[in-house]
């Protein structure tokens, strides 16, 4: 290839496949969530490499092998890095999920700073970076993703190891005043200084982090306007900038056409006897403010009787970080919610709230997508919010209605369409449903077609070519496809 750029190469704290053990038997599954939704598609079949721990801990697994057949179907090379049960805990559990992810989410009084945690997440960065130091040359592009993995460029250099190396934060970055909680802001803030391009979801994030970066080190100065600028450090420059991630818009398109799909679809109708359906679809997380969105249909079937028998609230929940007490309450919470809005709405014939707990499979997610007249989507904050774009793609009918979070990234793009709300303000969701109930065919129509423009247009291969122009100033077709 004349740019000289081999190989795109993918680092995340989990790999795209994760091994689990089921009745002694070791079983390959994909991955969830959404930087696995986003990435799966665009490294498929372009020879690359994607660098990640497997999702186990217990050294009888046969990890590559195990991991073989799915990286031939792929199309791309996947290299492990062996964690061990105590790494996982003070790096992944301790460090990424009781620290990084509640503060980021301005969630700090849920923020556990624990020293040992912190150094724990230094020695597995450190660990990560020997594996990609050793399984690519100074040819390959290696993205790095995610707040796992903060100090991958900061190792690699102390290393020696020369990469171009690009950092995209799948999360929000929190205003200078709950950053500067962290006891080892200026720490992290560096080591993000030392890889040749960081991304975010918005244009405020964007702000949020220059602003503590000013605060921490006052020598950087930003230098242009625009999508991307450029920050001169003194000793190096860096590129940031803001690039809201999206999703393959066809590819959903596509399965919401499929005549099984739209047969799934109206069954669901069919079932539930053809009311107003409005979806919820998160990973159990109590950033997606899933408790105060079953609050909000309580307030909203007590405000409003005539909504009774007329409506449907489905809420389908993907299991996530299970073994962590926090997760375990939050479940807890959202049945007993379930069950009190249920016990005092239903009558014979009508229970006004479903609750899924469990993974589906693209089809069927789609075919609830399909079936929806309003999507719910209201994460108390979150960095981009797949589902948002994803139900517009999937809303083939074109006359769904998006109420999303003010506080979602997605927010940012979607504001003139979208029917924003604070999902904080229980009355004030369950007025926009009742509104979202009213509007006619027509208003629901334009706004859709809108909404699904700007995301076809926006799409998943849109946000690689971005960053990676703006990282290498080459594009995802420079990475040609591979036979396999
Ligand atoms: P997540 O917090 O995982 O991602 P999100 O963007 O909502 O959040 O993506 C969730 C993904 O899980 C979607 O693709 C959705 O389809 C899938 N999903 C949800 N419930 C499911 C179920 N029951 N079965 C199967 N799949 C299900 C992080 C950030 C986000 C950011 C993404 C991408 O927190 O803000 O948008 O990364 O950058």
């Amino acid at each position: 290839m004349e740019t000289g750029m081999r190989r795109l190469v993918v680092v995340s704290n989990r790999l795209p496949a994760a091994l689990s053990r089921e009745d002694g038997q070791w079983k390959v599954n994909a991955g969830s969530g959404g930087l696995v939704t986003a990435l799966a598609p665009v490294l498929r079949n372009r020879g690359g490499m994607w660098i990640g721990w497997s999702g186990t801990s217990e050294e009888d697994a046969d990890v590559e092998g195990l991991l073989s057949d799915f990286s031939a179907e792929a199309g791309y090379d996947l290299r492990t890095v062996p964690l061990t049960s105590d790494e996982v805990a003070g790096y992944y559990f301790g460090f990424s999920n009781e620290i990084i992810w509640p503060l980021f989410h301005d969630l700090q009084t849920r923020c556990r700073f624990e020293p040992d945690s912190w150094r724990m997440y230094l020695d597995v960065n450190f660990k990560f970076a020997e594996v990609v130091a050793r399984s690519t040359t100074q040819d390959d592009f290696v993205w790095i993703h995610d707040y796992h993995l903060m100090h991958q460029a900061f190792f690699l250099k102390s290393m020696g190891v020369k990469r171009r190396t690009g950092f995209f934060l799948h999360i929000p970055f929190p205003p200078p005043d709950i950053f500067m909680k962290l006891p080892w802001r200026w720490k992290l803030i560096q080591a993000l200084t030392e890889f040749d391009l960081v991304g975010f979801q918005t244009i405020q994030d964007r702000r949020n982090f220059t602003n503590s970066l000013h605060r921490l080190m006052p020598e950087a100065s930003v230098k242009g306007r625009g999508a991307v600028v450029t920050v001169d450090m003194g000793s190096h420059q860096f590129r940031l900038g803001t690039f809201p991630i999206s999703i393959d818009y066809n590819q959903f398109a596509a399965i919401a056409n499929r005549p099984e799909v739209a047969r799934a679809a109206f069954d669901i109708k069919e079932a539930l006897r053809h009311r107003k359906i409005i979806l919820g679809v998160d990973r159990l997380d109590y950033t997606k403010g899933i408790p105060e969105r079953i609050r909000s249909i309580q307030t909203l079937l007590r405000r409003y009787p005539d909504l009774h028998g007329q409506l449907n609230f489905i809420q389908i929940a993907v299991p996530s970080r299970e073994e962590v007490d926090e997760y375990k309450d939050l479940r807890t919470e959202i049945e007993q919610l379930v069950s009190r809005v249920n016990g005092e709405f239903s009558f014979p014939g009508w229970v006004p709230v479903h609750y899924h707990y469990r993974s589906f499979p693209p089809e069927e997610l789609v075919a609830y997508y399909c079936a929806a007249d309003i999507a719910l989507v209201t994460p108390l904050r979150d960095g981009m919010n797949l589902v948002a774009k994803e139900y517009c793609a999937c809303n083939v009918s074109g006359d769904g209605v998006l109420v999303l979070s003010e506080f979602a990234g997605a927010a940012a793009q979607l504001q003139k369409d979208a029917y924003l709300v604070n999902p904080y303000d229980l009355e004030g969701v369950a007025k926009a449903l009742h509104r979202a109930f009213h509007w006619d065919k027509g208003q629901r129509q334009s706004h859709m077609s809108r909404l699904r423009d700007l995301i076809r247009k926006n799409n998943i291969y849109w946000w690689v070519d971005s960053f990676l122009q703006a990282g290498i100033d080459r594009k995802l077709g420079d990475f040609p496809p591979v036979d396999t």
